[in-house]
């Protein structure tokens, strides 16, 4: 008989079984590991073998339920603590707590095999609970969860001693590397499977070669003032500020997207990609804003979009009388109210397919985005919009506005000081201040600025190239050595003035004056 016979067993235990508290920990680590590796791999196959359309990845669907709770407050702290990496921090943190669950309940197993196998099952619940309330959560997305937790369950009661203390003392070490190994290959090929969706891939490149049918805009040259450190006119997509809710971002083969117009109108209509190809593209420029955006925050930027106007598809539709209000629907359940006329007046809100000639990147919608100048994104912007109800305000809420923000998101007048940087330290003389001003769909007519207590002078302005961007501006300054403040203004085209009072960005848009201080030499 081998060593593993109940002969030779009383031998075995006479060894003395010192196993360290934390030799429990790593177990309990490494089956967490196990786990989510193993789900992760499992549900990119799901979503690559095309049945799943929610999350079916646990890490990602905790992290979005998540944020779908998160009180304002503290999404305000997340993007103004970690900027637009506020998702990698959250993944990182859903993930270091984990650890720290699994390695305690790994510490409780080395006592309790019982209760640590329950307490490792309730987080598998937890997470299965996430995966299903996911938007668009089928009934088999449970399945990669339910797999890696009873692998992670098989693992740590075998990592556990047996009642002897025979088994779960011998050589932990190889446990660690085969559970590590299996753990860390699986979780690393989910994450990399699931990160891009080829056939989403081929459909993007495939609309970089097609013609763009429709008008081609013009740009007036004097639109971009080219001033070293000054934003650029049209802000290149890789620079472009991103905001949204997407743990992951879609990915989505355009050949399976649909755009559907329900609730209050004559006829429900449908339009798929093929036949939005077909239509009569309009180019327009819009600059985008966001309404977490801080007095002289970056979470604007101006791109050249292409698309359908949303009017056209809504006309097919007939919106009845009374309805106000359209709830756009993503893929990834965000929803953006906006209000029924800016979609049907003569504006440029477009459905968009491509941002500054390039198809949309993924991050900012592909296939279909709307562009609605003169509201702020959260009520307006819909990247990877699949439906649009005509509906009103008294009926339905979108996700924001149920979150403590406005229903409705006009956009204030606001101007930004570009260069010289707040802290700069400039040479004495003629010094180029420099920045943009934005009321979207009213346009900008004057920018002022202010040194120190002086009186409030004249910028020039740059070619106003539409009503719905940005303005760049410019103001040649006498500085003189010593600390300065600068501060801009900005009227609309209606000649009203920026609001001077400081507003925080809730509950609808930041107010205030920009004011830089600044060292001359
Ligand atoms: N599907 C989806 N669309 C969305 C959001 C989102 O969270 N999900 N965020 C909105 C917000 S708050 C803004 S400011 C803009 C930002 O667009 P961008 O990321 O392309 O700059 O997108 C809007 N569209
Ligand atoms: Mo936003």
């Amino acid at each position: 008989m081998t060593a593993t016979s109940p002969a030779t067993r009383p031998e075995t235990a006479q060894e003395p079984v010192a196993r360290p508290l934390w030799w429990g920990a790593v177990d309990g680590f490494v089956a967490g590991l196990v786990t989510v590796g193993l789900a992760t791999l499992a549900a990119a196959a799901l979503v690559a073998v095309g049945q799943s359309s929610g999350q079916p990845a646990p890490i990602a669907a905790v992290s979005g339920a998540f944020i779908d709770r998160t009180p304002p407050w503290l999404k305000d702290f997340a993007v103004s603590t970690f900027g637009t990496n506020d998702k990698r921090a959250l993944l990182v943190g859903t993930v270091v707590v984990l650890a720290l669950v699994c390695a305690a309940i790994g510490a409780v197993a080395m006592r309790h095999l019982v209760p640590a196998l329950v307490a490792f099952a309730l987080v598998g619940v937890v997470g299965a609970a996430a995966v299903m309330t996911r938007p668009g959560a089928g009934p088999l997305d449970v399945l990669p969860t339910v797999l890696g937790t009873v692998a992670g369950l098989w693992f740590l009661s075998r990592a556990a001693p047996a009642p002897t203390g025979a088994a779960g003392a011998a050589n932990p070490g190889r446990r660690w590397l085969l559970g590590g190994a299996v753990g860390a290959v699986t979780a690393y090929l989910g994450g990399y499977a699931g990160g891009g969706s080829s056939a989403a891939t081929v459909s993007r490149d495939a609309l970089k070669s097609a013609p763009v049918k429709g008008t081609k805009l013009a740009i007036p040259a004097g639109a971009d003032l080219r001033i070293p450190g000054l934003t650029p006119y049209i802000v290149p997509n890789a620079d472009f500020y991103r905001i949204d809710t997407a743990i992951v971002v879609p990915r989505i083969d355009a050949n399976d997207w649909r755009l559907k117009v329900t609730g209050m109108v004559d006829r429900e209509v449908e339009i798929d990609w093929k036949t939005l190809q077909g239509k009569e593209m309009q180019e327009a420029l819009v600059t985008l804003t966001c309404v977490s955006n801080e007095v002289g925050g970056d979470l604007v930027g101006n791109a050249v979009w292409t698309g359908w106007p949303v009017r056209e598809l809504l006309a097919l539709a007939g919106p009845k009388a009374g309805a106000d209000m359209v709830l756009q629907t993503s893929i990834d359940g965000f929803t953006a109210s906006t209000p029924l006329g800016a979609l049907t007046d003569d504006r440029n809100a477009l459905l968009a397919i491509r941002m500054n000639g390039e198809p949309l990147p993924f991050e900012h919608g592909f296939p279909v985005r709307v562009v609605v100048p003169g509201l702020y994104g959260y009520v307006s912007a819909t990247k990877w919009v699949t439906e649009l109800k005509v509906t009103t305000y008294e009926k339905d809420v979108a996700y924001w506005s149920t979150r403590g923000w406005s229903a409705t998101g006009p956009i204030k007048t606001a101007s930004r000081i570009d260069v010289p940087r707040a802290g700069a330290t400039v040479k004495a003389g003629t010094v180029a201040v420099a920045g943009v001003a934005w009321h979207q769909h009213t346009g900008i007519s004057k920018v002022e600025v202010q040194v120190d207590q002086q009186p409030w002078a004249e910028a020039r302005l740059a070619a106003d190239a539409s009503i719905d961007t940005w303005r760049q501006w410019v103001y040649q300054w006498q500085a003189t050595p010593g600390s300065h403040e600068l501060r801009v203004r900005a009227y609309d085209a209606k000649g009203e003035a920026q609001s001077p009072l400081e507003a925080p960005p809730a509950p609808d848009g930041a107010t205030g004056i920009h004011v830089v201080t600044v060292k001359v030499e």
